[in-house]
């Protein structure tokens, strides 16, 4: 067993799964602003140390995703907030791309970039602690999209970077992410989603990364957020494992799905459903931003100071997620 896929299996075995708590700050400035609480480096800070702090972390989470502002940050009580995560038993991960930009000769579409100087970055972080990385590589969907293009070049760039990630002895997280926005089918997801992982894989091959030490992060297969079209749980869990039988390398140890804008139940019940029916021998988990921390978040702008509420609030949400990535959650468990 290599030491990289031992890394990976420890942030994802046994009911452990990923906090996506990666946001840029621009994105966290629109989470801010959305529940009047105005967007400092210490607000930030604040929010984010007091989740990390929650008992659920050492159970549950086996790695958390940071922002370069987080991982350089220090708490209120003085703990720099790799060690924090550390001492819970969870791997600190950073977020190393630099963004989705406009795709050139195919302007509606997205590249995602932060290749410059990634090898320098990534020494840097390994010191400041992370032993795992993150990449995003976002595709539109609709009857045009996602191009040959975007699949290709975003696949190449979700490659440089593994192998460069894994040069620095830290897990890549591959995250290709077919959005939910549109009136697509889930079938038209399962085909485009499928398309964009098997292109990933051939780049990833090509560039000799050793699949056993990465952890995909690709979207469940669902019908568009407009669509007329609703499938059920079941049949989202059917058409997601299909989906990844068909098309993910049996060396890849595991699988930590986003939330995508599911709302914090629906990503929960369809993970369990998916473990439930899970035929392959992938590893399926969570690595949830959004589904994680929604209702946190709310709970605390409403007194930022009642740390125990917004971390009872956290704990039971990271429970129920855990309990799904062992097919173990249930509706009377969630309102118990
Ligand atoms: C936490 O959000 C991440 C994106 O942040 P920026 O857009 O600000 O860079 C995002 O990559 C996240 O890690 C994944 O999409 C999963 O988050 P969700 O909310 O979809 O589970």
């Amino acid at each position: 067993m290599s030491e990289l896929n031992k890394i990976a299996l420890k942030i994802i075995s046994n009911g452990k799964g990923i906090l996506a708590a990666d946001e840029s700050n621009g994105t966290m400035t629109k989470r801010l602003e959305a529940i009047n609480v105005p967007s400092t480096p210490e607000n930030r800070l604040l929010f984010r140390e007091t989740i990390l702090s929650s008992e659920s972390m050492k159970e549950c989470i086996g790695g958390v995703i940071l922002y370069d502002e987080t991982i350089n940050q220090t708490t209120s009580f003085g703990k720099l907030i790799p060690d924090l995560i550390s001492s819970s038993g969870a791997l600190p991960g950073i977020k190393v791309d630099t963004g989705a930009k406009n795709l050139a000769n195919s302007s509606e579409e997205k590249i995602t970039e932060g290749l410059d100087g990634l090898r320098e970055r990534l020494k840097k972080y390994y010191k400041l602690g992370a032993r795992f990385t993150k990449w995003r590589g976002v595709y539109c969907i609709s009857d045009k999209y996602p191009s040959k293009l975007a699949i290709h070049s975003n696949a190449h760039a979700l490659a440089r970077y593994s192998a460069l990630v894994q040069e620095n002895n830290m897990v890549p997280i591959v995250e290709p992410e077919v959005l939910m926005d549109g009136d697509h089918t889930a079938d038209h997801c399962l085909k485009k989603t499928s398309e964009v992982i098997k292109k990933c894989f051939d780049e990833l091959i090509l560039h000799k990364v050793d699949l056993s030490g990465i952890i995909l992060k690709p979207n469940m297969i669902l019908d568009g957020s407009s669509s007329k079209y609703k499938i059920s749980g079941e049949e989202i869990s059917q058409k997601t494992i299909q989906c990844l039988q068909n098309s993910v390398p049996s060396e890849v140890p595991g699988i930590a799905f986003l939330s995508g804008g599911q709302s914090e139940i629906e990503a929960t019940e369809n993970l369990n459903l998916i473990n439930k029916n899970n035929t392959t021998k992938f590893i399926m988990t969570y690595s949830y931003g959004r589904a994680l921390q929604q209702s946190a978040l709310k709970t605390w702008s409403k007194n930022t100071k009642d740390i125990k509420k917004t971390q009872n609030i956290f704990n039971h949400r990271v429970k129920m997620c855990s309990l799904a990535a062992k097919g173990k959650w249930s509706n009377e468990l969630e309102n118990k």
